[in-house]
This record gives C-alpha cells, sequence and structure tokens, in this order.
C-alpha cells in the first residue's frame, strides 16, 4: 500500500514538473547586448536567439532605476523661452536662492533614483564654468562668476544617494564653430571631457536628436563613435543614451510607452553609420511602433538590448514657466504616465523643471509628494506574497525576491495561486527574470469569481514589468496563463494591489 502510494507521489509530481520545473536553468548561450544571425537560419531558430539576447550589467542596473528625474534648467528658466537662441546674456542667468539640496531631497523623496541635469541645451549656454567658451555661469551674476551648477547637483545627489546624469545637447546655437564639423567636433569633445573628468561618477549620458536649424540651415556631421569612445574611456560605467547605444527614447514625450514593448529591437542603437545603414535598410525609427516584433526578426540581421526610456515634462513645457504653475500634471495623470511608462517595460524620466529663483517649485513639490504617497499605499501591500501554490517553482514569483524565478517550458502554462481568504484587488505586476532575455508574448490574468474564471487583464509582452490595471474583484483564487513565449519563460515577480478607487481611470 505503502509503495502504491509512492508511486502515485511520483508519478504526480512527474506530470506537474513537466510543466513547472521550478528548480530548473537553462544552459546558454546568451548574447550580451546584441546578436548576428548566421545566415540562412529559419524565424523559430532567428526567434529563439532573439530570447536570450541579455542586457550588460550597466543596461541591467539602470533598468531597475525604474524611476529617474529630468531637470531643465539653463538660461530659457529666465527668458522664458523652451528653445534659447544662443545670444542671450550670460547677465540674465542669476537664481538668487539656487538650492541643489532642495531638488535631491524632494526628488529622492519621491522615489526617484537619479538626477539628470541639463547641463547645456541648445542655447549653448554652459551650466559649470568650462574652459571652452564665455558662455557660461562663469559669466553670470550668479555668485558672481565664481558658481557651478553641476557640482553643487552631483554633491547634492551624492549626499541623498542619488545617481547623476548629464545631459549636453549636440545641437548648440552659441558656438561659434557649430557647422565646421571637425571643428566643432573637437569643442564638444572638450566639453563633454570636461563634465566626465571633474566631477566624479557620471551614470548616464542623454545625447539629444534635436535640431532645429532646417535645410537652410547649418549641418554639422557629429563623430558619434569618437563621443563613444571618450565616455567609455572616462566613464565606463555610464549608460548612453537617445543618441546614445545603451537607452532608446520611446519615440513620444507624451510619458505613455508602447503597450508591446520589446528590449530586443531590430532598432540599432546610437549614431554610427553602421546602425543608420541598419535602419535605413529597415526603415526603422524610434517613433515605429513595432520595433521587435516576429515579422520584423525575420527581415532583420542583428538585433540589439535597446531598452526604452520614456521622457516627459510634469508641466506643459521642459523648462520653467510661471503661467504654467496651475497646469502642473494632477496626481492622477502622474499615476496614469507611471503605469504607462514604468508599468509598461520601461523607465520613467519625469522633467521636473525649478523656477527663477533655482528653487523646485511649491505646486510641484506638494504633486510629487502626493504621488509618491499614492504608490506607497498602493504597492507596499502585495497581496500576492500570501499566495501558496502547487505547483513546483511557482512560490518563486511571489517570493518577493527578484533574483528567483519560476522556469516555465511548455505553452500555454497555466499557473493558479491561492490566497488564505478572499481579497480585493484591481492590479497585476509581472516581471521577467531580464538578466537571462525577454521572452513572454501573451498571457491573461483571470479570477475565480461566483464558481467560474472571469478574464481580469491579458496582454503581450512583460519585460521587467508590466503593470495592468482593471476594475477589482475580491477573490481567493487566481489563474495566471502564459499562452506564448519566445523561448523558456522565467517569471521573477508577480504582484497583486489594490489602488483607491480615486485614482482608477
Ligand atoms: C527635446 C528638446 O528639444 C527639448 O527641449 C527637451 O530637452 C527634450 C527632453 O528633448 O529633443
Amino acid at each position: 500500500m505503502l509503495s502504491r502510494t509512492i508511486i502515485i507521489i511520483i508519478i504526480s509530481l512527474a506530470s506537474l514538473t513537466a510543466c513547472f520545473t521550478g528548480t530548473e536553468t537553462e544552459e546558454g548561450p546568451y548574447y550580451e547586448k546584441s546578436v548576428t544571425f548566421p545566415s540562412g537560419i529559419s524565424l523559430d531558430e532567428k526567434v529563439k536567439m532573439a530570447a536570450r539576447v541579455v542586457p550588460d550589467s550597466q543596461q541591467l542596473a539602470w533598468q531597475k532605476l525604474e524611476m529617474t528625474a529630468f531637470v531643465h534648467f539653463t538660461i530659457n528658466t529666465f527668458t522664458g523661452l523652451e528653445w534659447g537662441k544662443g545670444d542671450e546674456s550670460p547677465e540674465l542667468f542669476n537664481p538668487a536662492e539656487f538650492d541643489a539640496q532642495q531638488w535631491a531631497r524632494i526628488i529622492s523623496e519621491a522615489g526617484m533614483k537619479m538626477i539628470i541635469l541639463t547641463c547645456k541645451h541648445h542655447d549653448g549656454f554652459c551650466l559649470w564654468p568650462t574652459k571652452t567658451t564665455d558662455h557660461s555661469v562663469k559669466y553670470s551674476p550668479w555668485k558672481a562668476g565664481k558658481g557651478d551648477i553641476v557640482k553643487e547637483v552631483k554633491e547634492a545627489c551624492d549626499e541623498y544617494g542619488l545617481k547623476f546624469g548629464i545631459y549636453l545637447s549636440p545641437w548648440d546655437r552659441n558656438a561659434e564653430s557649430y557647422g565646421d564639423s571637425p571643428a566643432y567636433n573637437r569643442f564638444f569633445m572638450e566639453q563633454l571631457k570636461e563634465l566626465l573628468t571633474w566631477y566624479g561618477n557620471i551614470d548616464e549620458v542623454w545625447f539629444d536628436g534635436a535640431n532645429g536649424e532646417g535645410p537652410n540651415g547649418k549641418v554639422q556631421v557629429y563623430d558619434w563613435n569618437a563621443y563613444y569612445r571618450l565616455i567609455e574611456n572616462y566613464q565606463p560605467g555610464a549608460v548612453t543614451a537617445i543618441m546614445g547605444e545603451d537607452i532608446r527614447w520611446v519615440g513620444t514625450e507624451s510619458g505613455y510607452g508602447r503597450e508591446t514593448e520589446w528590449s530586443v529591437t531590430a532598432f540599432a542603437p546610437g549614431g554610427s553609420d553602421r546602425s543608420r545603414e541598419i535602419n535605413e535598410r529597415l526603415g526603422l525609427q524610434a517613433t515605429l511602433e513595432d520595433l521587435g516584433s516576429r515579422a520584423l526578426i525575420d527581415k532583420a540581421n542583428s538585433l540589439f538590448w535597446y531598452p526604452a526610456e520614456v521622457d516627459v515634462s510634469i508641466r506643459p513645457g521642459w523648462f520653467y514657466h510661471k503661467e504654467q504653475d496651475d497646469k502642473v500634471k494632477t496626481v492622477k495623470k502622474l499615476v496614469d504616465i507611471y503605469f504607462s511608462s514604468v508599468g509598461r517595460n520601461s523607465v520613467l524620466l519625469l522633467n521636473i523643471p525649478p523656477d527663477t529663483r533655482g528653487l523646485i517649485h511649491e505646486i510641484d513639490a506638494a504633486r510629487l509628494k502626493e504621488f509618491k504617497k499614492y504608490l506607497d499605499e498602493t504597492f507596499d501591500n502585495n497581496i500576492a506574497y500570501r499566495a501558496f501554490t502547487r505547483f513546483p517553482g511557482a512560490r518563486k514569483s511571489v517570493d518577493g525576491k527578484n533574483e528567483t524565478y519560476t522556469y516555465i517550458n511548455e505553452f500555454p502554462a497555466e499557473i493558479e495561486y491561492k490566497f488564505p481568504f478572499a481579497e480585493d484587488f484591481n492590479v497585476l505586476m509581472i516581471k521577467e527574470f531580464i538578466s537571462k532575455g525577454q521572452r513572454i508574448e501573451s498571457f491573461k490574468l483571470e479570477a475565480f469569481v461566483n464558481d467560474e474564471w472571469l478574464e481580469l487583464a491579458t496582454s503581450t509582452t512583460v519585460g521587467y514589468k508590466k503593470l495592468l490595471r482593471f476594475p477589482a474583484v475580491k477573490s481567493d483564487r487566481i489563474k495566471l496563463t502564459i499562452n506564448q513565449s519566445r523561448d523558456n519563460a522565467m517569471i521573477s515577480e508577480i504582484g497583486l494591489f489594490l489602488e483607491p478607487d480615486s485614482i482608477q481611470p
């Protein structure tokens, strides 16, 4: 009798592990940052390779920041313009109450992990006492020309445990050499070198692709590869963004990323000739809806780990304008943006522009505080952590540890979780273990309500984090179905939360 029971246990365990082999890990190879396909392989083989393109360590660390802050501050803050013309007098720059500590405190208390500062915007005015031009803080009345905004912001970031990034606009409307390509490239690289070597660790370098010269304007050919080499040389730990090689512009400034967001794209990163050729051949640009589908993989020769960053301003403008004080985004809007950026496999880069005093305005500060309160109230209580599940390995997706994962090697796969008692929830979080790639192509969530399975949410990609909202239900049983995946799937965490009604869309 005993041996019969043991056999039954063994058989039933074997049938369960066929689907949920939670302790399994897989054999490589993995392709860090990019892969080029050998010729003549099938689409299925390409898709399997796509599943194994992985981030490098800097990209992975960057993804985990989730929320970062942009700070647009320069002479435009004093002229009211969004794009300065480049002929503004440095005399205009005088933020009498400038307080980098106030910025860093408000930003870190809001849960953001980095500040990216506009060290030089399109008007060419430099927030640090550069040796390359007189168009800088050194020739302003602020601190009698002895101040350095970059230094103070970097020091405040260090004090508050924030990472620090630099925005340096390649397009420069003040530099005389702009348009004389070799001369301007030397000038730009000198500026970049100062920023990379004067202030300690730099975590992100943001190269804006904007250029308003128009058809009859100056033509400048940027030496992107030389810029990247300089960064690699002086700040090997930094990621480069937008016209950079590590982080992709999501393609809009609205705050809303794609529902289907692949970090593995056919869209080639950066401004190198090779990337330009690839993107021209495939007709790709950052704004397109599809950068990583199977159809695109079919046409591509190479793929890249090139994850999305969602940049958006808390106000209508990127710079502070007094007349926009009543247009600071509401908490409801900020939350919606959070779901559509962090919750769509992207990093949020939220711009908070200081005012003419050199302070984050009280309205913006209060809004950020409320936003953080919402995030804490909603996401501090993960109902899924109370779940128990019969499937080996499935417990690893509700253990609060991102480094452990539920391994799934047959699709569709249905994972059921039960709770000690029925609970109310209206938000699903699901995360993939992206150290081994992004794979899930479609999934759905159901809850057992009134004796039947009720579909709550369905979506496509997951990636680092996917958040979905649905009308609240009360249930003690859910079922997550992974319908399709490019290779074995690894779910590092799932979460169920209840967000307040008042904030629901
Ligand atoms: C754009 C710029 O033209 C805007 O002024 C702003 O800096 C935004 C983040 O990027 O390309």
